[in-house]
């Protein structure tokens, strides 16, 4: 059986593209995959955090995981700050990580344009490749932005290997092309994202209806007024991979089924259709933010099984080291 992880950072309100990048994968896959997700909280510090906020966050991203329907019979939910075995396996990675190769990273840059720059924020590849590392992983199920990464950390493995000997499996990012980027509702050309400043840009789990409607109804579209395969821009084409992923079809099928609708009819169906599968995640959301010795129980549960799971990899890390 492969094994999966993934992980989101507790650092604002979870989104639809955190939803059709990452959860909905997840989902997909727990049935037939030995499935391990985390809320990688540490990750999220590496930019300021609210600390009374972050713990209910994080609270809230598990919940939020099992309300979109991972199952903890199936699959593995923890905390990352609750297994020691993450930071201690980083500091290892550090110790063979090229500093231009961090240098070069994407996330890096951008991320360094709006906040101070701090060393955790330099090193967040190095911790997430000690994440997916650790549980000798054969898929990552991400979005398009983290492929560097993933990239760095099979890198990262290549090199423990060959200088110390096997040790870590090569792990395979998963990316499916029509919604591997949700892009904000208000600039196609940006990421939909946790800290995007405009609030328009970004439709959250837990919105409320008339704030989704209001969203949609509000997004950018292009001088055109109706769907055509052919000469669509950048922003319709967003929201028609939204509303593909939605209802689980091709973009291809979508094209089919709305070919030559008008944009205003068209943001009304994809308003139905967001509105009725958020209400729903948000209907198990409540109930299982409402039972929180029932969550606790699923995260101690996590907490232990990653944390046996992890340790087998670290140790053998730290024996090829000479460490131990
Ligand atoms: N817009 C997106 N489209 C598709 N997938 C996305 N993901 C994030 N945004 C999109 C995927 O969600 C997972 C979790 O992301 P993360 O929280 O670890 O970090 P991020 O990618 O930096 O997400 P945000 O929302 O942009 O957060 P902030 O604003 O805090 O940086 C990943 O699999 C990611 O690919």
């Amino acid at each position: 059986m492969k094994t999966v992880f993934s992980g989101i950072q507790p650092s604002g309100d979870l989104h639809i593209g955190n939803y059709i990048g990452a959860i909905s994968q997840w989902v997909k896959g727990q049935d037939f995959t030995e499935s391990i997700f985390c809320v990688v909280d540490l990750h999220a510090i590496t930019v300021p955090q609210n600390p009374s906020a972050i713990k209910e966050k994080v609270l809230e991203v598990a919940a939020l995981y099992l309300a979109c329907g991972i199952d903890p019979r199936k699959s593995k939910i923890f905390i990352q700050s609750e297994n020691p075995n993450h930071t201690e396996l980083a500091w290892i990675l550090n110790t063979i990580t090229p500093f231009g190769q961090l240098e070069r990273m994407t996330q890096f840059k951008e991320k360094s344009e709006k906040h101070e720059v701090n060393v955790g924020l330099f090193d967040y590849p190095v911790l997430m490749a000690s994440d997916i590392l650790l549980y000798q992983t054969d898929e990552v199920p991400v979005g398009e932005d983290q492929k560097q990464h993933i990239e760095l950390t099979r890198d990262l493995a290549e090199k423990f290997n060959k200088k110390f000997g096997q040790t870590f499996k090569l792990p395979n990012s998963v990316i499916h092309k029509d919604t591997a980027r949700i892009m904000s509702l208000q600039n196609p050309l940006s990421k939909m994202s946790k800290s995007d400043n405009d609030p328009l840009g970004t439709i959250n789990l837990l919105d409320t209806v008339e704030k989704i409607k209001e969203k949609i109804k509000k997004a950018v579209t292009d001088s055109n007024s109706s769907i055509s395969k052919d000469n669509g821009g950048e922003a319709i084409a967003n929201l028609l991979a939204i509303y593909s992923a939605f209802k689980d079809q091709s973009l291809d099928i979508t094209y089919n089924e709305l070919d030559g609708k008008s944009y205003g009819e068209f943001k009304g169906l994809l308003a139905e259709l967001v509105v009725d599968k958020l209400k729903e995640i948000q209907g198990k959301y409540t109930q299982i933010r409402s039972d929180e010795k029932y969550l606790r129980r699923v995260l101690d549960e996590g907490k232990d099984y990653s944390i046996n799971k992890s340790l087998k990899t670290l140790n053998k890390a730290k024996e090829q080291l000479g460490l131990m």
